[in-house]
């Protein structure tokens, strides 16, 4: 089971970091752009130099779709390089997708049968019938968007819900506890909703949560600690261009493996600290 081998990873490698590879091809160093699918080798050189300290990648779909079709075989060439060569690693494709039934049913195909991606993240707002299609999947997860990071999450999500007090967001959690297989949902949360990360994770003490939003954006590792990791350790915290951007010189892998390095060394730290057991 994919989910046993991520539980491992985290407490084999001390770490819950996951690396979001976010490859815009106008970032990526100039001395790669002359190869055949100058994309597929920054990943690839990314994935290498930073697997010993990441548990999860998230390559998120957008980068890849606006190169077209190069870039949708860039994703393919990604996901079947981490799976053979990393088959321990964990990954999510990050797509933000839900549609009505059948059509959220062609999505899960695209990226769990197709391109073979342990999870993906999900918008929530067309309710159960939308997210359900992509819990019908053995061994296949879902992200939930629940409180994500941009400032326009204050518009929504964090609104109450007249009829119970509760917030929007909440009831997003409460509800998707319902649903078929929710034992396979995990919920994203960003890093700046330092409060409402605590009052979260006693909503879903036993699921994982994604909280993007560290590094380019400003979270800060040692208050989602505070508020998020308990003896389950089912966290993973994301950070996509604070890594992989680095260095923009051909020293840029090495860069991205210290970078990598340094949040799982403060990682391992939280977690003693917490006196967590590994
Ligand atoms: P960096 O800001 O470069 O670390 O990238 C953050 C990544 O996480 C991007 O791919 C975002 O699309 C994604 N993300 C957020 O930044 N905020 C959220 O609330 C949710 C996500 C996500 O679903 O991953």
């Amino acid at each position: 089971m994919k989910i046993k081998k991520l539980e491992n990873q985290i407490r084999e490698k001390k770490s819950f970091l996951c690396i979001g590879l976010d490859i815009d091809l106008d970032r990526i160093p100039s001395h790669l752009k002359g190869e055949q699918d100058p994309i597929f080798s920054f990943a690839k050189e990314i994935i290498d130099s930073t697997n010993k300290f990441a548990v999860a990648y998230k390559p998120n779909i957008a980068f890849f779709e606006a190169q077209g079709l190069s870039g949708w075989e860039s994703l393919e060439k990604i996901i079947n390089y981490l799976n053979s060569e990393y088959p321990e690693i964990f990954t999510i494709a990050d797509a933000k997708r839900g549609d009505i039934g059948n059509t959220s049913n062609m999505y899960a195909k695209a990226f769990f049968q197709n391109l073979k991606f342990d999870s993906i993240t999900i918008s929530p707002y067309m309710g159960k019938d939308s997210v359900e299609p992509f819990l019908s999947f053995d061994n296949k997860y879902v992200f939930l968007l629940t409180l994500t990071s941009n400032s326009g999450s204050e518009d929504f999500q964090l609104k109450e819900i007249s009829d119970t007090s509760n917030k929007l967001y909440e009831e997003v959690i409460l509800k998707s506890k319902e649903w078929k297989n929710s034992n396979n949902i995990m919920y994203v949360v960003g890093a700046k909703n330092v409060k409402e990360i605590s009052r979260i994770r006693k909503l879903v003490p036993n699921s994982y949560l994604l909280i993007p939003g560290v590094g380019a954006q400003g979270g800060s590792l040692k208050d989602i600690c505070e508020n998020g990791l308990d003896n389950g350790l089912k966290l993973l915290v994301n950070s996509s261009r604070s890594i992989i951007y680095s260095s923009s010189g051909e020293d840029y892998a090495e860069k991205a493996m210290l970078a990598a390095a340094k949040l799982q060394e403060e990682m391992e730290k939280y977690i003693i600290d917490k006196g967590l057991v590994l």
